[in-house]
């Protein structure tokens, strides 16, 4: 039994470390140096060369190391025979609610607009509402949703939270559906994506979207960039329905050098560092799902394909 591990920017010792001390065995392997290919029965990635994964027919499941998958799905010959298990993980999640809370506050208390004044030397408050009055919705109740939602709503502020299926949390209201989509929208002075891209999330932040939220409202997306439509974001930044935004994740990443996000004053870019993986949680995750695995068991949580996530 070997395992394949694949991520530029890992530290190997760390995982190493996680497989050993699981009793997952040494024999790691890479893309580069494959030897007998058949011996491979797991795979450890982030961002796979496309067309790769394929060239292992021993594979029993694929590891993402990240809580998104698109990494390995949008490639077109991705072995879709084999499971996909996600990471989860407490450090991630704890990551991404404090990267919405810094945007959330950034935007409610008009920091955005300080920043400006500093650079003019300029003495000016600004008055904000009341946390309970500023309504924050977040698409997504999974592990980062319902966290968000739960550290939103202890700051005090108007939470509304929107899944599939229907959630309950404790003073958040919890809607869901496609039928719910538009109260979620509307009542979004800012609107927080953390949702997974499948076919029914791409291009969902559209032009009607910006159009039905309260104006002078807040984008922050920390989902994938292909949810978001940056024409009409920019068009309705321009006309002012959207003030300011928050972007993460893009259509493209890195993002490309000519793509008017870079300079646009109300707009804040980030390189994909909401929650970043954490090695030593993410390798002591993957490595007991592995160990799960040699022992019969069902490593989880596996990704629905049916469900796209
Ligand atoms: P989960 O799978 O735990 O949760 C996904 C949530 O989205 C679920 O609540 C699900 O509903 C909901 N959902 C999916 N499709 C729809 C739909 N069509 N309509 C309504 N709700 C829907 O995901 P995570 O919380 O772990 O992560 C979410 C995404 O965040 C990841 O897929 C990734 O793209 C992104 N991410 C970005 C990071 C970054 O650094 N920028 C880091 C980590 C994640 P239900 O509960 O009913 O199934
Ligand atoms: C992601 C991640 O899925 O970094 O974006 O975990």
């Amino acid at each position: 039994m070997a395992i394949l591990f694949h991520w530029r920017d890992a530290t190997p010792g760390i995982w190493l470390d996680a497989f050993k001390t699981a009793g997952c065995g040494t024999d790691i392997r890479t893309f580069e140096m494959p030897g007998n290919r058949e011996e491979i029965e797991f795979a450890v990635v982030w961002a796979p060369p496309p067309g790769q994964l394929k060239t292992l027919p021993g594979l029993n499941y694929i590891f993402s190391i990240g809580a998104g998958v698109t990494h390995i799905t949008l490639d077109p010959e991705w072995p879709t025979d084999v499971p996909i298990v996600r990471l989860q993980d407490r450090l991630l999640v704890l990551d991404m609610s404090c990267h919405v809370i810094h945007w959330v506050l950034h935007f409610h208390r008009h920091y955005d607009r300080y920043a400006c004044q500093q650079a003019e030397r300029r003495w000016l408050r600004h008055r904000y509402p009341e946390n309970a009055d500023r309504r924050v919705s977040v698409l997504g109740l999974g592990q980062t949703g319902q966290d968000a939602c739960r550290r939103l709503r202890d700051l005090g502020f108007a939470v509304t939270g929107w899944a599939r299926s229907q959630k309950s949390i404790n003073d958040v209201r919890c809607l869901a559906g496609e039928a719910a989509f538009d109260t979620v929208v509307h009542d979004a002075d800012i609107l927080v994506n953390l949702l997974p891209l499948t076919d029914a999330t791409t291009n969902i932040l559209d032009a009607a979207v910006f159009d039905r939220m309260p104006r002078g409202s807040f984008v922050i997306n920390c989902g994938r960039g292909s949810s978001l439509c940056d024409a009409d974001l920019l068009s309705a930044l321009e006309c002012g329905n959207i003030e300011g935004a928050a972007l993460d994740v893009f259509r493209e990443e890195p993002l490309p050098e000519s793509s008017p996000y870079w300079d646009h004053p109300r707009v804040y870019v980030t390189p994909h560092s909401a929650a970043p993986t954490n090695e030593r949680s993410a390798a002591e995750f993957v490595a007991a799902q592995i160990r799960m695995a040699m022992d019969g068991g069902q490593p989880a949580p596996v990704v629905d394909m049916s469900r796209g996530y």
